[in-house]
């Protein structure tokens, strides 16, 4: 992809979220993702509210949940929930066959929750974020604390490789207080299979690939859109 213009990336994250909003009406329960793509569709969403829209919504992260509060969104308790008409997140990779890595920003278990409950998941990503094979992004793991070398050991012998995130020489802690393990898999070629043992593994609560859980994604490129469905 070359060097990424900060700028022109900025630009076009805050276009993919404006142009996903699109699909946002009335009385719609709508899932919030985290990141800064999404962040840019809180922010507006945030502004419709104030001017008049509707809507309640669940929040995939405490970062996400206080940002809707405070351009008083109604954020509802995910807990109760049975269905989402829409989401909007982001996405650290994704593929034309709209699989995905995400994670990056540690809040994937309540990303995925939403997605599964949502009849319309969106994602918005700039350019940057697409790729032809998953696995350069190294694969965001959740993994309970008392299962760390379990789930280690696990994906040592799905030939990955294990690095316990840190943040500031602290390890990383979860809003559901978890670990995470970005593991590194080198490029996926059946990300349907990884997915599919992953989620065999005791211990790990969540992986980064999302399998068949985006109904579209709407990546920006120079100040237009694409749409891949
Ligand atoms: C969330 O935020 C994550 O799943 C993904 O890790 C990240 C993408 O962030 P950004 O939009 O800032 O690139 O959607």
């Amino acid at each position: 992809m070359g060097t990424i213009d900060k700028t022109q990336q900025d630009a076009e994250k805050r276009v993919a979220a404006l142009e996903a909003i699109r699909f946002i009406k009335d009385g719609d329960v709508v899932g919030l993702g985290t990141g800064s793509t999404a962040k840019y569709a809180i922010e507006e969403i945030g502004k419709r509210v104030q001017n008049g829209l509707t809507i309640t919504a669940a929040a995939s992260s405490k970062k996400t949940d206080e940002l809707a509060r405070s351009y008083g969104i109604e954020i509802l308790d995910l807990q109760t929930l049975s269905s989402i008409d829409v989401s909007i997140d982001g996405a650290d990779e994704f593929t034309e066959s709209l699989n995905l890595i995400k994670g990056g920003g540690g809040a994937l278990f309540r990303e995925k929750i939403i997605a599964s409950l949502s009849k319309n998941r969106i994602i918005v990503a700039d350019a940057s974020k697409k790729v032809e094979k998953l696995g350069a992004f190294k694969v965001p793991i959740e993994v309970i604390p008392l299962a760390l070398q379990y789930v280690t050991d696990q994906i040592t012998k799905l030939r990955g490789s294990s690095l316990l995130r840190q943040i500031n020489n602290e390890t990383f802690i979860t809003d559901n207080g978890n670990y995470i393990i970005d593991a590194d898999f080198g490029l996926i070629d059946y990300p349907e299979e990884l997915a599919r043992s992953l989620n065999q593994i005791d211990g790990l609560l969540a992986h980064g690939l999302f399998i068949g859980l985006t109904s579209k994604v709407i990546m920006a490129i120079n100040n237009g859109v694409v749409v891949f469905e």
